[in-house]
């Protein structure tokens, strides 16, 4: 199967180049890539987030974030954090967001019954 992703860089220039509209799924994207690099640029190494920086992004950016105790910002930590070097890198951050996104759609699931 071809890789999808391998026209991308090419796909993206040409959308810069001529300012056109992202698309909402796009813009989707990008978000999640900015707001990661909003947060892991404060401290430390530019490319993760320390778990300061985790936390600052789960209380500003999402709404579970303002009533999780510092346990359980703990526990999300030790979870996401695979290759346990108290950091999380892009990857790790990825599978929180696709964790994410199922919970959603389970949400809408449940509301369109
Ligand atoms: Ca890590």
């Amino acid at each position: 199967m071809m890789n999808p992703t391998c026209s991308l860089p090419l796909c993206l220039e040409t959308r810069k180049s001529h300012t056109l509209m992202e698309t909402p799924l796009e813009k989707a994207l990008t978000t999640m890539v900015t707001t990661f690099h909003k947060y892991s640029g404060r401290e430390g190494s530019k490319l993760t987030l320390s778990r300061k920086e985790l936390k600052e992004l789960i209380k500003k950016e999402l709404c579970l974030g303002e009533k999780m105790k510092e346990s359980s910002i703990d526990d999300l930590m030790k979870s996401l954090d695979k290759n346990r070097d108290q950091e999380i890198d892009f990857k790790e951050y990825s599978v929180f967001l696709t964790t994410l996104c199922m919970a959603y759609n389970d949400f809408f699931l449940e509301d369109s019954k």
